[in-house]
């Protein structure tokens, strides 16, 4: 084979516990902004957050239906991806996605190098899916 097949696929693995909240549903603002910390997988152009942070990796990557209900899965196809503006959290290092259906989710870590490993590589699958 002239190339290994994670060359080929171009997905971006990543997994770990970010805060995350909701706030739109569809098009319609949620009126409260529920934070939890939940284990996060971003695979296959799908970002999956899980209900909470103790979904372990151990099998967490892969195949995380195995091991836990995810609470909410984002097609990254058609989505985008900004810094959110400070009126939207009091937060710092929070990141606003929004899906192509009108959903809404701001993510965070203090951890300003972990929030941007995220931002690169979230940016990276929606611009991905965004060439096919
Ligand atoms: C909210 C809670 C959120 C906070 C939000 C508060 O209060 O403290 O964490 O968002 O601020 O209203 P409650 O628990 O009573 O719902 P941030 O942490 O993102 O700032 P907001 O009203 O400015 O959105």
């Amino acid at each position: 084979q002239a190339s290994p097949p994670e060359e080929k696929t171009k997905t971006l693995d990543k997994a770990g516990v970010l805060h995350r909240t909701k706030t739109a549903e569809k098009g319609k603002r949620l009126r409260k902004k529920h934070w939890s910390a939940s284990w996060t997988v971003l695979e296959g152009g799908v970002l999956t957050f899980f209900k909470d942070s103790k979904t372990s990796a151990a099998g967490g990557l892969r195949q995380p239906s195995k091991f836990s209900t995810p609470e909410y899965t984002v097609e990254l196809r058609g989505a985008t991806l900004s810094w959110a503006p400070k009126d939207k959290s009091s937060r710092k290092n929070v990141l606003e996605l929004r899906s192509r259906d009108g959903s809404e989710y701001l993510i965070q870590h203090d951890s300003e190098a972990i929030i941007s490993t995220w931002h690169k590589a979230i940016a990276q699958g929606i611009q991905e899916l965004s060439a096919d």
